[in-house]
């Protein structure tokens, strides 16, 4: 049975003190995390901050991003090793925003995704799709490649972990999701080539996530999609009561 995973990314918002005044105010309105997970990626700077916070420990707190070398002359940069340390355990891997504005490239984001497992964390790789490649029906091989060069050389035993998204770059922060059948179709391509790369049994176990534009109001519909195991929220996850929401979209 796949645990859905309702993850929101705050991007570069909020410092460390709007990020602890969250985790209090969110403390006892989350689900259990065995019926539904939830986590929320943060600026790197915000992390400790957060697991002081988070007393119930409930809410994972992961990071957005992260290098694929565990330390060294790397300026700026941060370690997979640090944050392991720190006790995080999800990284996404591969946003299209660090694809677009910090030329990430596939090679680039398949060193992350094993430089994540070397940790001993889980990456939740992102997959992007545009409207001009939707609509010139190049999608497919699109997300398909995708997903297939972020996993190169990863062992059936790490992939069998990971979180993928689809994240398609039309609907990220544009107000508008992808229709729920839209968001059916990308994870299930995804899938589809999980289970070309490894096997079924192994596909069958992997949470498959859709981002953008993700709101208290569309989450429902979204859920209720077979292959749709959870969510990434960028947006709708900065706030408090918005993020209870998504987090309870069963109730
Ligand atoms: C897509 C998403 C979070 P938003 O980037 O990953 O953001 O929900 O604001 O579209």
């Amino acid at each position: 049975m796949r645990i859905p995973l309702i993850a929101g990314n705050w991007k570069m918002n909020k410092t460390v003190t709007e990020a602890r005044t969250f985790i209090e105010a969110v403390q006892g309105k989350l689900p259990a995390s065995d019926v539904v997970e939830t986590a929320i990626a943060a600026p790197a700077l915000d992390l400790q901050t957060m697991l002081d916070a988070n007393s119930e420990d409930v809410l994972r707190i992961a990071a957005e991003a992260c290098y694929y070398e565990d330390e060294g002359a790397y300026t700026g940069e941060t370690s997979p090793k640090a944050l392991h340390e720190m006790g995080i355990p999800y990284t996404i891997v591969g946003h299209s925003e660090r694809r677009r504005y910090f030329n990430e490239t596939d090679d680039v984001i398949n060193r992350k995704v094993q430089a994540v497992f070397r940790n001993g964390m889980t990456p939740i790789v992102c997959c992007d799709e545009t409207m001009g490649r939707r609509e010139s029906g190049e999608k497919i091989h699109w997300v398909v490649n995708q997903v297939s060069a972020a996993l190169k050389g990863v062992s059936a035993e790490d992939a069998a972990k990971i979180v993928v998204a689809y994240e398609p770059s039309w609907a990220i922060g544009s107000g508008t999701s992808a229709s729920t059948d839209q968001a059916e179709e990308g994870c299930y391509l995804i899938r589809q080539t999980l289970a070309d790369i490894y096997s079924d049994e192994l596909a069958n176990g992997i949470r498959v996530l859709y981002g953008g534009s993700v709101k208290p109001d569309n989450i429902a519909g979204l859920m209720a999609k077979d292959n749709v195991d959870g969510v990434l929220a960028g947006g709708s996850s900065l706030n408090e009561e918005s993020f209870v929401q998504l987090a309870n979209y069963q109730n």
